[in-house]
């Protein structure tokens, strides 16, 4: 544990979604209520913990700077300046998800300004989705194109290294799935052939990261989300298992689906663990935390022999943390299935999104089942002892008017009345963007939508916008954006009311969502009204007067995020086992 080498070979930004958010007045709205990050998406890609996995294992020093969760965390926290002293071979930032068109575009130009020569590696599904575009930015001099970049961005690294003091760009054109530029400014894309169809050697592991935070000294910037402190996290660090890389599924209007994935990823099919490596994961995870595990990716999805496999391991295994799984269909045979997880967990929680209460509308989203099916599966989840039933509905959805989305909160109404407090139903509406490349995306007259913004140039604008009603990137036959911001919070409002009524929220929060959606409701008329004012001070002046407003909404507005929260066990995580795991993985190399 002798070296602390702050020059590591690579070091992985994480942008906020925009830049500088202390001084812009932007309204975000409920954009990330549905997750554990603020509208700043400090949560950075799973992936970076299996690329430092790799690139560690490959002789190389990776260090994670989560910059957006560091400037949550404090208004003084001057990322410029970090960035300024930092001396890595490359940086890799992400542009994952396309509400860091803007952000993630800004930290480039800030480690270009003070560093030219260090080259800038952007990766991610937006950055794959729009390459083209993106490469012609000067602030970007490589992209990683799909959804696994490990062994590409070693082999970069190593021409990186290598090449460091030659000017000699000849190796960079056999380095699958690379977009670059070479010495005469030429863009140059190599063939996107690296799409692993097994994903064994990606390990659910954070031992690796851990590492890196002993390496660097340096935990503030791992906190992967809602970094308010780093206490906090580590008090609840649920901890995600990924089964798969692509989905058998074909929802219209997501950008990992099978479609869309083989359309900007080149992805044919969906890549699995081995089951039994999933049962592994989760039992060595339990080793160093009791927190929600959160099975990302439904057990059923390649089969019940998969399922059952994963389960039958974890019968052998004991531990008291909380798994989380998620149900993308309904469960064929519900029953026997909640009573074998039952038998093989202690304590589990299911989520389900069957986005309306339309069955006709939920068919054309490519959901099939039916009402009465998602009833029987909560039946039995409960029955055999499920602690938590999360349900996820959405608004935007093709055919669906307001009237629709409240008779959804009808029936979450309904589903609280019929299992009590267990059930917890979210509402949300997609937002702020419809996924490039999913199906609805590409074919919007087919399914009643008109997509509103095309070019990357346009949605890092868009980011900008005063309010997140002008960065939607769509409106659908039966809704404009004014309606669909307006039906999202009668929507919250509305299920506000029931929550409180059967007594999934106690009457403060109940309060507190009121108030906070009410104030977004008066906002948005006041900045309507600001829009049009023709002189642009004038119009920056009037909301930055509105600003400490907006950012009281900044942690949520229509749904709490301690609502979100798993069950959990006291004393999360099990520090001393942690670092004994990463001092020996240290010494092992
Ligand atoms: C799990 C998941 C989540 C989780 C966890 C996210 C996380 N921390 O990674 C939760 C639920 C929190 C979540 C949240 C959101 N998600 Co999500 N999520 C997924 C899901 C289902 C699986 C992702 C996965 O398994 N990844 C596997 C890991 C191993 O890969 P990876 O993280 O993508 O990283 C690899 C590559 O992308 C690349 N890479 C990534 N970063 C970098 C950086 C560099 C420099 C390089 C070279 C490469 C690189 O290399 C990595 C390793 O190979 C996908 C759908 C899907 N089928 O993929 C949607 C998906 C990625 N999410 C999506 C969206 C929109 C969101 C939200 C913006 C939604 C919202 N409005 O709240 C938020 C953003 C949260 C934030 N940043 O704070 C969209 C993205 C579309 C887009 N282009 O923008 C997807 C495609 C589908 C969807 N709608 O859910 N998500």
């Amino acid at each position: 544990m002798s070296i602390v080498n702050l020059n590591p070979h690579l070091i992985l930004l994480h942008a906020p979604a925009v830049y500088d958010f202390r001084k812009h007045p932007i309204m975000y709205g409920p954009i990330a209520d549905g997750v554990p990050s603020t509208p700043i998406f400090e949560m950075y890609p799973i992936g970076f913990f299996s690329i430092v996995e790799h690139l560690e294992k490959n002789g190389l020093n990776v260090r994670i700077i989560n910059l957006a969760a560091r400037m949550l965390g404090s208004d003084s926290f001057d990322a410029e300046k970090m960035i300024r002293r930092l001396e890595p071979s490359a940086f890799g930032i992400d542009f994952h998800w396309l509400p860091h068109a803007q952000g993630s575009l800004e930290v480039a130009k800030i480690c270009k300004r003070y560093h030219p020569d260090i080259p800038v590696i952007f990766g991610g599904f937006s950055a794959t989705y729009f390459y083209e575009e993106l490469i012609r930015y000067p602030e970007v001099d490589f992209i990683i194109r799909g959804d696994s970049a490990e062994e590409p961005l070693l082999q970069l690294m190593k021409t990186i290294t290598q090449h460091k003091h030659s000017s000699s760009h000849s190796s960079f054109s056999t380095i699958p799935n690379l977009v670059w530029k070479d010495n005469n400014g030429e863009v140059r894309i190599n063939p996107f052939t690296h799409v692993p169809t097994e994903i064994n050697k990606f390990s659910n592991n954070y031992v690796s990261i851990f590492k890196s935070a002993l390496k660097y000294r340096d935990i503030k910037s791992l906190i992967p989300f809602h970094g308010w402190s780093s206490h906090e996290w580590l008090d609840y660090p649920i901890t995600p298992v990924i089964t798969c890389r692509g989905c058998v599924h074909n929802c219209i209007f997501c950008g990992g689906s099978r479609n869309a994935l083989a359309m900007y990823c080149n992805r044919g099919k969906p890549a699995f663990r081995d089951p039994q490596l999933i049962t592994e994961d989760i039992v060595k995870i339990t080793r160093y935390t009791s927190a929600p595990i959160f099975i990302i990716g439904d057990l059923l999805q390649p089969g019940e022999e998969y399922a059952y496999t994963v389960l039958e391991g974890l019968k052998k295994a004991t531990f008291e943390n909380h798994l989380v799984f998620e149900l993308f269909d309904s469960v064929p045979n519900p029953k026997e299935y909640f009573e074998l997880i039952a038998e093989s967990v202690e304590n589990f929680n299911f989520e389900i999104s069957p986005d309306t209460h339309d069955e006709s509308i939920r068919a054309v989203e490519g959901k099939r089942y039916k009402n009465s099916e998602i009833e029987e599966n909560i039946k039995w989840a409960l029955d055999s002892g499920c602690n938590r039933f999360d349900l996820f509905f959405m608004i935007g959805l093709p055919f669906q008017t307001c009237e629709s989305v409240l008779e959804t909160v009808d029936w979450c109404g309904h589903l609280m009345d019929k299992f009590g407090k267990r059930v917890v139903p979210f509402i949300l509406a997609y937002s702020p963007f419809i996924d490039p490349g999913c199906i609805a995306y590409e074919n919007p007259e087919k399914f009643g939508y008109k997509i509103l913004f095309k070019t990357l140039e346009e949605y890092r604008k868009a980011m900008l916008s005063p309010s997140w009603k002008y960065a939607l990137n769509y409106e659908t036959e039966w809704m404009t954006r004014d309606e669909i911001v307006d039906c999202t919070y009668q929507a919250g409002l509305k299920l506000n009311t029931l929550k409180v009524e059967y007594g999934l929220i106690d009457w403060d929060s109940f309060k507190s969502t009121e108030e906070r959606i009410k104030l977004a409701v008066d906002l948005t008329s006041e900045i309507d009204e600001i829009n049009e004012i023709n002189d642009t001070s004038a119009r920056q002046k009037r909301l930055m007067q509105l600003k400490p407003k907006f950012d009281t909404m900044l942690n949520s507005v229509i749904n709490e995020k301690m609502h979100m929260e798993w069950p959990a066990a006291k004393r999360n995580l099990k520090i001393f086992y942690l670092l004994k795991a990463a001092i020996l993985e240290y010494l092992k190399r």
